[in-house]
């Protein structure tokens, strides 16, 4: 990771970093206490903070560590340990385009995550079709029409109240005849009832699936950072509603709940792909778990 973009991924995290400092002199049972706490008061949750903690006694012990200093670094081993198996990577499959899908509750960071996603693909030279297909407010098309211009991409849209899945169809399929390299789809992420959802999420992948029968369609939830391990029950609805191949976390700057992470990615076995550390197009990162243990704990 280049050293700019560490340095935003430490600024984005000092919240959640803040609670997780009390690395200060020798080793005993009230720095254990002390680590508990704070790794509670990040979000870790009971088990995973349960385990680190078991982990940190034995291990301290076997290895004779004295130092608090030197316990840190024992943790930062196991939170790695546990967060790269949270790892994951955007599979954009083998044709064009590839298509992803934003799935998450309003407010969750959705046409934002797209906003940066599409700025940083034009950066790399591909061209991204927005679908606006977020029909249920007309100020949510014009936000990704912003977006649109701000990054370069091509969006298409229809009225407001038209079925997101015509959109989809509209978008796909232009930028199948145009051969752009990606399509990314806002959607409206209403959550009255389950079955609306899943009927509303299912028409808009089988309308993909039958344009680009092919290809993977990559779904993305979007979950709010600042909410920590409350999200878990929102994405299981999600997760109940369709194939979930990846999470956003975002708004993780303004969120001391960064070790939120751990339980989220753990319950919902889906791999975390991007995390969200600030407003900026460059605050949008790949999840590193090594980078982002770094970050915390440096
Ligand atoms: N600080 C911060 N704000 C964010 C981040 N991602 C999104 N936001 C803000 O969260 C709010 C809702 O985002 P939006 O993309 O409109 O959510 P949507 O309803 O899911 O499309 C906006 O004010 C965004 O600027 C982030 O990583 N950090
Ligand atoms: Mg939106």
């Amino acid at each position: 990771m280049f050293k700019s973009m560490f340095d935003k991924l430490k600024k984005g995290l000092q919240k959640t970093k803040k609670n997780l400092i009390p690395f200060r002199g020798k080793i005993d049972e009230s720095l254990f206490e002390d680590i508990e706490i704070a790794l509670l008061k990040a979000d870790v949750g009971v088990k995973a903070t349960e385990e680190i903690l078991d982990f940190l006694r034995k291990e301290s012990k076997k290895r004779k560590i004295k130092e608090g200093e030197e316990l840190k670094e024992l943790l930062k081993e196991k939170l790695i340990e546990i967060l790269k198996k949270c790892e994951g990577k955007l599979e954009l499959g083998e044709e064009k385009p590839a298509v992803i899908l934003f799935l998450g509750v309003n407010g969750s960071g959705k046409t934002t995550t797209i906003g940066k996603l599409a700025a940083q693909f034009t950066k790399e030279g591909k061209s991204v079709v927005l679908a606006a297909a977020d029909t249920f407010r007309a100020a949510a098309i014009d936000q990704l029409e912003v977006w649109a211009e701000r990054s370069g991409a091509r969006i298409v849209k229809h009225s407001q109240g038209a079925d997101p899945a015509a959109v989809v169809y509209d978008a796909v399929n232009s930028a199948k005849s145009r051969g752009d390299d990606i399509v990314l789809v806002d959607t409206a992420g209403r959550l009255h009832t389950k079955e609306h959802l899943m009927k509303e999420l299912q028409k808009i992948k089988r309308t993909i699936q039958k344009l680009m029968p092919n290809q993977p369609v990559e779904t993305i939830l979007v979950l709010d950072g600042t909410i920590g391990q409350n999200s878990i029950n929102q994405a299981k609805t999600f997760k109940e509603a369709t194939d979930v191949t990846g999470i956003v976390i975002t708004k993780l700057d303004g969120s001391a709940k960064g070790g939120a992470l751990i339980p989220i990615c753990q319950e919902l076995c889906i791999p975390i792909k991007f995390i969200g550390v600030g407003e900026d197009i460059e605050d949008l990162q790949p999840f590193e778990a090594k980078a982002f243990v770094e970050a915390l704990l440096e």
